[in-house]
């Protein structure tokens, strides 16, 4: 089902700033060194005025926080370029947003954006596209296909490298343990976030005093977090570390960890990704341990990039989000400026 969105008047080049830590700053250069201790500075992002165009977003959902604030930046950036926005919500499911994409050929759209729930499975609707000559701009999660040509960028975080800073971290905490015993949950099962994330991790935390005695999907969400530890907790009653792709499964997994009569970042340590409000008020009680950012906010930046592909002008194939990580004190100090 289509919503539409009718957006408010155009404002020609507004300028509008990428917000204190982990703004959505462009960089087509990926950094791979760790992650500075303090803010990125704040590039400004022009949106440029897109009143005569019409773009259709497919989003994944409305599963955690991210995801509101991701949809809220891509609205409030596309009601400022004064873009008619055709957006749809899947709900989680793949054939949902694939219907949206062919609804979004039907009507003519002259962008199709989204962010694809799964990283498989595109080919017949992105050609379709490309058959309409509609561009198309991947945001946030990448697609895997061996088929060329099927977008012209992909604007998002480096999963594989946020794993790593959440590895790095791992093995400095635990430098002088003998043994750890790590569960895993992790995002749904299939898309980027958490194929990436689960590899990025693995490939740092390689000593074998790290043992990952259990792993499974709790979709992105903080009640499938929560279900999951309990069982966690059930089944193994030595847990050192819960390694959650993000926040709202932290959360959820604090739920089931105090539950069960256990101190959440005292008992058991846990890190996530993200650092969503909520995530980091956690961090700043001492619940999480420690927070690799994923910035939701990539509107202003979708809506430059659509602004010079429907100018015909060449972009680069991957924009890379700038982020940080966040430990407790960083958290204290970054929560009353945080704008998701
Ligand atoms: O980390 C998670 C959300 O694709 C980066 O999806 C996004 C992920 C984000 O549900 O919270």
């Amino acid at each position: 089902m289509l919503k539409k969105t009718v957006m408010a008047s155009a404002f020609a080049l507004t300028l509008v700033t990428a917000g204190t830590a982990g703004g959505a700053l462009a960089s087509t250069t990926p950094d791979d060194s760790a992650p500075a201790g303090s803010d990125a500075a704040a590039a400004p992002i022009e949106i440029p005025d897109l009143s005569d165009y019409t773009i259709g977003f497919a989003q994944v959902g409305a599963e955690s926080g991210w995801r509101t604030a991701n949809t809220q930046s891509i609205q409030d950036a596309a009601e400022t370029a004064g873009v008619e926005l055709l957006f749809t919500d899947a709900q989680g499911r793949q054939e949902a947003q694939v219907e949206s994409i062919r609804g979004f050929i039907e009507q003519g759209v002259d962008l199709i954006a989204f962010s694809p729930i799964v990283e498989t499975g595109w080919d017949a609707v992105l050609i379709e596209a490309r058959d309409a000559g509609i561009p198309v701009i991947l945001t946030d999660r990448a697609i895997d296909s061996e088929e060329e040509g099927l977008y012209e960028t992909f604007l998002g975080s480096d999963f594989v490298r946020e794993g790593e800073w959440a590895g790095d971290w791992v093995n400095e905490h635990f430098a002088d343990a003998d043994h750890v015993n790590v569960v895993e949950l992790q995002g749904t099962t299939g898309s980027a976030p958490a194929l990436d994330r689960a590899e990025g991790f693995r490939t740092v935390v390689t000593d074998e005093k790290f043992e990952i005695i259990a792993s499974q999907t709790g979709e992105f969400t903080r009640e499938g977090g929560k279900r999951v530890m309990e069982a966690f907790l059930q089944a193994h009653p030595e847990i050192d570390l819960v390694y959650a792709h993000n926040d709202d499964m932290g959360l959820g997994a604090i739920e089931a960890i105090e539950a069960a009569g256990l101190v959440p970042g005292e008992d058991i340590v846990i890190v996530t990704v993200d650092a969503v409000h909520d995530g980091m008020q956690a961090l700043a009680d001492g619940k999480i341990n420690f927070i690799v950012e994923c910035s939701p906010l990539l509107g202003p930046q979708l809506m430059d990039l659509a602004g010079r592909v429907l100018a015909g002008e060449e972009v680069p194939e991957r924009v890379v989000t700038e982020e940080r990580t966040f430990t407790q004190d960083e958290a204290i100090e970054a929560l009353p400026d945080r704008q998701y």
